[in-house]
């Protein structure tokens, strides 16, 4: 008998695999309505302002806020109503104040349920994890809430960024993570948005219409745990 005849196609040598692309290697938090119930609080402030200024801010409204700047939120609590910008800044200023006297009532104990327990257990499956808000109080914020410490890269609205999406790809940037690799966790449709139009994965929290852009949604991460959240990622197509 001869030698068996060896086919073209038969590989000699087993390919090396080719790296795996398509892991998850980053989550970016949102931190307002997503680490805490924060989205609440600077909801609450922005209708305070309403009210003394005599505007009506409906529910729809004051929901559409969530995850836009301060002057942009200031823009469509005003609605109609011109002012200077000279009154403008004072609007955001007290509005700030407003806002931040509720954030030094933070403790630890307001991380909204699953949060901590992701961010403990991401590390050990080689994810990187940042921060991401549109607030210029996202630090102080995370201070208070005693997880500053737990994030490789914070951006938020104190940094030379102007968009939700931008800020997403500098943190993709500084954690050196393609953002095809990065997960965006998020409650609001801008946020949700702005991921898919930078080719990131969304996780939703909240409302799955508002959040229909996201590539999955959850009420909130009570009981969601790294290892089945990141299996339902991966073989979620983008
Ligand atoms: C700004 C807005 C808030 C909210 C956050 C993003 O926060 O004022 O209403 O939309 O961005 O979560 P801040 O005023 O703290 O910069
Ligand atoms: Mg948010």
């Amino acid at each position: 008998m001869g030698m068996p005849q060896i086919l073209e196609s038969t590989p000699r040598i087993r390919p090396t695999p080719a790296p795996a692309t398509n892991s998850i290697g980053a989550f970016l938090f949102d931190v307002d309505g997503v680490l805490a119930d924060t989205a609440r609080l600077h909801e609450a402030a922005w209708r305070r302002l309403a009210i003394r200024e005599g505007l009506s801010l409906d529910t729809d409204t004051a929901r559409s806020l969530r995850g836009l700047s301060r002057s942009d939120s200031l823009r469509r609590v005003l609605g109609q109503r011109r002012v200077t910008q000279h009154r403008f800044n004072e609007l955001m200023e007290q509005k700030n104040c407003d806002y931040l006297r509720q954030v030094e009532q933070l403790t630890p104990t307001d991380v909204l349920p699953g949060s901590s327990e992701l961010l403990e257990e991401l590390p050990g499956f080689g994810i990187r994890v940042a921060a991401v808000s549109a607030s210029c109080n996202a630090r102080p914020v995370l201070d208070r809430l005693g997880l500053l410490d737990r994030f490789a890269a914070v951006v938020d609205g104190t940094d030379d960024v102007s968009t939700t999406g931008h800020r997403f790809l500098s943190a993709s940037a500084v954690l050196r993570v393609e953002p095809s690799r990065c997960v965006v966790v998020e409650d609001s449709t801008t946020g949700a948005a702005a991921a898919r139009q930078f080719g990131m994965k969304c996780l939703g929290l909240g409302d799955a219409t508002a959040l229909c852009m996201a590539t999955m949604v959850f009420e909130s991460l009570r009981g969601v745990d790294a290892r089945s959240l990141l299996r339902w990622l991966t073989r979620t197509p983008h």
